[in-house]
């Protein structure tokens, strides 16, 4: 695959230098540029993370043979600078961090750092936990409007959500925990946001595995972080939903819901009237094996949503493709490898058709399932798992994000068992490469993406299960 790319890279090139020639005469020393000369290289200095960009200039403007570390071009090890002063960092932090980009005209050079993607930009408490919160799962929905995403989390250990809402590009309000339901077990495991009830407000649905009345609650928002109206829909005795997902299964305009239940290997489908109840509960029973996660995305592009279970119990990976009237077809069952723990649906190859990675905790592996892209109805609609790629230890869940803006979907890994997070930056082609591990809080078990300063760079925010928390991640932008 590098070699490929490679090959591609060097015809783009290629192709831009025959260009450039038709349009100006050919410099000494087969230099693209009509080259006056000397010129002066700006900026002198810069700081990028590593997959971002930035851009350097000749003054005069010319053309010039671009260099990073005297290499025509750069590599993928040191980064790549375009016929234009366009430089893009490598994915991993080069060895030493500086690189130096030149100019053939130029008469001075510029000094690059290559830093990490994400800031450690701090702590942030979820409120008073006795004897502890225990979140197990975080989104990070934009709950008013204001520019900067919101937090909430679903607090397995006190039977209580917590809405911690972004008050600026800067800081947190006060977290505002509350209760889910009256049942002094309820144990809220997982959730998502949208809007149930068609007020565009978004609404929390979450899957509750009490283990005396299992449900899914929802509430409805009033559009400022507050959530006055509660309802529920009870799931059968011992369901143990763990994992929820929301999507349109038929074709009416509201907002369906799908949980996956752990205990008695079963999804249940939660079709919205558009209200923000559910009146319609229909189940999934065959082909699911202590399930871990869901994921939700229109795997052959009919228009009807379908599913995709992380089966913890037989190491396989379940597609389930919408018929379109709220019911599904026969299960595609793909193995990946052992003990998978979460999906994510992410375009990974930038073909329009959603791919899936997914996390196995036993072997450490994040397992890419690439879309064959052909709108077919019958047949599998995945190829084979990819080749795996190694993780940290006891990898729980993850999310994709182009945290790097280069058009191509990236994946953020929580590992669990060594208290990090891993991000894989994608190639677009299916393929990526463990970029870089961050430390995050005490047996983390969830991740979401939000933009919580408002530059339009996703930052990360981490649920820590043992330590009550979320870790913020800043994303550095460019
Ligand atoms: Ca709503
Ligand atoms: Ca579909
Ligand atoms: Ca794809
Ligand atoms: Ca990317």
């Amino acid at each position: 695959m590098n070699n490929e790319r490679f090959r591609y890279a060097a015809a783009r090139s290629a192709a831009i230098v025959c260009v450039a020639v038709t349009l100006t005469a050919c410099g000494p020393g087969g230099g693209i540029g009509g080259g006056e000369g000397p010129a002066t290289l700006s900026p002198d200095t810069a700081s990028v993370p590593v997959g971002g960009r930035a851009t350097f200039t000749l003054s005069p403007a010319q053309a010039a043979d671009w260099t990073v570390n005297d290499l025509v071009g750069g590599t993928a090890t040191v980064g790549r600078i375009t016929p234009i002063g366009v430089y893009t960092a490598p994915f991993v932090i080069p060895s030493p961090t500086t690189v130096t980009i030149g100019a053939s005209v130029a008469t001075n050079t510029a000094t690059v750092n290559v830093v990490s993607r994400f800031a450690a930009a701090g702590t942030q408490s979820i409120g008073s936990c006795t004897p502890s919160c225990a979140p197990n799962a975080v989104i990070a929905p934009y709950l008013n409007n204001d520019g900067y995403s919101d937090l909430v989390t679903a607090n397995a250990g006190n039977g209580t959500i917590s809405v911690v809402m972004r008050g600026s590009a800067s800081t947190f309000l006060a977290p505002s925990p509350s209760a889910v339901g009256v049942s002094a077990t309820a144990e809220p495991q997982a959730l998502v946001a949208g809007d149930f009830n068609g007020d565009s407000s978004r609404d929390l649905a979450i899957a509750d595995a009490d283990t005396a009345a299992p449900a899914v609650w929802t509430r409805l928002g009033q559009g400022d972080g507050t959530f006055p109206t509660e309802s529920s829909v009870a799931l059968g005795s011992t369901s143990r939903p763990l994992s929820i997902a929301s999507g349109r299964f038929d074709s009416d305009v509201n907002l369906d819901v799908v949980v996956a239940n752990f205990v008695t290997n079963t999804l249940s489908i939660l079709r919205g009237d558009g209200t923000g109840t559910f009146p319609n509960v229909t189940p999934i029973t065959s082909d699911i094996a202590s399930p871990l996660g869901v994921a939700v995305a229109d795997f052959n592009q009919d228009g009807f949503d379908d599913i995709a279970v992380a089966n913890n119990g037989d190491d396989t990976v379940v597609v389930f493709l919408s018929v379109g009237n709220g019911a599904f077809q026969t299960a595609q069952s793909y193995t990946v490898a052992g003990g998978p723990s979460a999906v994510v649906a992410a375009d990974l190859n930038g073909d329009g058709f959603p791919d899936l990675a997914v996390t196995a905790a036993t072997d450490r592996h994040l397992v890419p399932l690439i879309n064959k892209g052909t709108p077919a109805s019958s047949g599998s609609t995945f190829n084979q798992p990819s080749t795996p790629y190694s993780t940290g230890v006891e990898p729980i869940a993850l999310a994709a994000a182009d945290v790097n803006r280069d058009g191509f979907q990236d994946l953020a890994v929580v590992n669990k068992g060594d208290n990090t997070i891993t991000v894989f930056l994608g190639y677009g082609d299916g393929t990526a490469v463990a970029s870089e591990t961050y430390p995050v809080g005490n047996a983390p078990q969830s991740v979401a993406v939000g933009d919580f300063n408002g530059d339009d760079w996703p930052d990360l925010a981490v649920a820590n299960s043992g330590d009550d928390t979320v870790t913020i991640l800043r994303n550095r932008g460019s």
